[in-house]
């Protein structure tokens, strides 16, 4: 068959506008891809940790009362545990003798099991926000110690019992360790003796023979404070007691503690043999002028201006010097993931932190992942990306 020019011609258009079409398809597949690529990339906390640790927050009232909408939607994105900051404290859940308020507990764990995150128990035994009468008796004398272990091993079996199976971990006992590693003088210890520890640990695997339970303390990454944590655990695990985790609470400045402090906090308790949890994550942003670093909310300091330098918003330079500091943080937390099981940040968005209110009442500060609108900060970027990496 012979072609004529004109047919020639006729098949060139074909062809040509074939390739033309073929090259558009292939241009709009990878533009579809690309798109897809950018849309599924993961930007949830949770599920960019998940093959590391879990990612928690600490919830104040209206959290738990689904009140705080913004918190709300973060919390759900974000976290998949739980701890209410202040709901299982003593002076709320056990406010008088023979009065329990279970509303606001209740209420978190119906709250973690609606969105199938973990809720674990703050906090059992503090020498803080524990009421007065707890130690005493109805004349208002000092209890004995076999009545004070009474008191504690009642309180225990009701609050431990009532969630049995339903929360996952406790902080059985918090902050009963001085900065030079001794025991805390606390009314426990005046009252019972050094085993009130012990006692506590024993009572709580009684009331929930599955629930972990966590040694909870802050500033242990301090060297004597540190030993003298490492030696209350040895202590505790050779008398027997169920100690599964430590909590490293994580109330850190922009220069306190090194990240190799936290890195050979963490090895030096992992290599107890029990989990390590970071249990109250925040960064404070702003001058101190104390010199150990504490986070003990008794702690009072002076209001002076110059203590709160960024009223109106914190600066994009110390915006990136957060970064910085949560990205090298979190690095550390990534190198030893395999024994850390948990971080918890302690509160949601800078608005409602209790950095806001101590060591002076009424300041401007920004510890956290998400700013006072929701907004995630330039820490979070750090963060997501730290695992990406
Ligand atoms: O963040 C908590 C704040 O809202 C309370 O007023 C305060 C006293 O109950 O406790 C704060 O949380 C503390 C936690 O329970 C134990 N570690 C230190 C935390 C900061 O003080």
């Amino acid at each position: 068959m012979q072609l004529h020019k004109s047919d020639i011609k006729y098949f060139k258009v074909i062809i040509t506008k074939k390739i033309c079409l073929l090259f558009l398809a292939v241009v709009m597949i990878s533009l579809a891809s690309c798109s897809e690529t950018t849309t599924t990339e993961k930007t949830s906390l949770k599920e960019v940790f998940e093959d590391h640790f879990l990612i928690g927050a600490a919830l104040n009232s209206d959290q738990i009362l689904e009140k705080d909408s913004v918190a709300n939607s973060i919390i759900k994105t974000h976290f998949n545990t739980i701890t209410a900051e202040n709901a299982f404290k003593w002076e709320r859940i056990h406010p008088e003798p023979n009065v329990y308020n279970f509303e606001l507990p209740d209420k978190i764990i119906a709250y973690g099991e609606k969105n199938n995150m973990i809720n674990i128990g703050h906090v059992i035994i503090w020498h803080s926000q524990t009421p007065d009468w707890v130690y005493k008796d109805s004349n208002g004398k000092f209890l004995s110690r076999e009545a004070l272990l009474e008191r504690i091993k009642e309180h225990i079996f009701t609050v431990v019992g009532r969630y049995k199976g339903k929360i996952k971990g406790w902080d059985v006992v918090n902050e009963a360790v001085e900065e030079d590693g001794s025991l805390r003088q606390s009314e426990w210890m005046k009252i019972i003796g050094e085993d009130y520890i012990l006692k506590a640990f024993e009572f709580a695997h009684e009331a929930d023979p599955d629930a972990e339970l966590y040694y909870n303390d802050f500033s242990i990454e301090n060297e004597l404070k540190r030993n003298g944590a490492i030696k209350l655990v040895k202590d505790l695990k050779a008398k027997g007691a169920k100690v599964d985790g430590v909590g490293l609470q994580g109330h850190y400045k922009m220069d306190w503690p090194t990240a190799g402090q936290v890195d050979s906090t963490i090895k030096a308790f992992a290599d107890l043999g029990v989990k390590v949890l970071i249990t109250e994550l925040d960064i404070d942003v702003l001058p101190y002028d104390f010199g150990n670093y504490t986070a003990d909310i008794n702690y009072k300091l002076e209001d002076r201006a110059e203590l709160n330098p960024f009223k109106e918003g914190l600066p994009d330079s110390m915006q990136q010097a957060l970064a910085d500091r949560y990205s090298s943080l979190f690095k550390v937390f990534l190198n030893n993931s395999g024994s850390i099981s948990r971080v918890t940040f302690w509160g949601v968005t800078d608005r409602e932190s209790w950095l806001n209110y101590w060591p002076i009442m009424g300041r401007s500060n920004y510890p956290l992942l998400f700013d006072r609108n929701g907004k995630p900060k330039k820490a979070f970027d750090a963060v997501l990306r730290a695992v990406k990496r």
